[in-house]
């Protein structure tokens, strides 16, 4: 069974607490648990991830490398900042698909630029947690 890597960065442990007016009411736990249902249904292994830390999701990703068909990535804002995260993207060989829960394009212009964007394969934001399920439905039709 082809194995999906979702991997969300900081401050997503803090969904459903967190500024519900922009990210909803959904807490990260829920996501997990609708990915994993969504994953048996299509066919597809799924392993649902969250850190804080830069590194810690540069070594998730890196660990992806041989195991994982494709990586579905909320990098939280470090999207914004981060080339370790893109360098780590560009050395995994499968499909990737960035995802942002709110519309970063109508918000601040610092969200507006995205590093991961040069190397995703596709692009979700705007769709509230559901872009998650969206996103592996994307998968489905790639990797299987
Ligand atoms: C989540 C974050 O934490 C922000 O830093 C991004 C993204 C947007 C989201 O919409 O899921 O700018």
């Amino acid at each position: 069974m082809p194995k999906i890597l979702i991997l969300n960065g900081p401050n997503l442990n803090l969904l459903g607490q967190r500024q519900p007016e922009i990210y909803g009411s959904e807490t990260l736990d829920d996501v997990a648990a609708a990915c994993a249902e969504t994953g048996s249904e299509l066919g597809l292994e799924t392993e649902f991830g969250q850190s804080n830390h830069e590194g810690e999701i540069v070594d998730r990703i890196q660990q992806a490398r041989g195991t994982c068909e494709g990586i579905i990535i909320n990098a939280g804002a470090y999207t914004h900042t981060s080339v370790a995260i893109l360098d780590a993207l560009n050395a995994f060989e499968g499909r990737v698909i960035e995802l942002h829960i709110s519309n970063v394009h109508a918000r601040e212009p610092f969200r507006h630029h995205s590093y991961i964007a040069a190397r995703a394969d596709g692009v979700i934001a705007g769709c509230g947690t559901m872009g998650y399920t969206l996103a592996l439905r994307r998968m489905a039709g790639w990797v299987l």
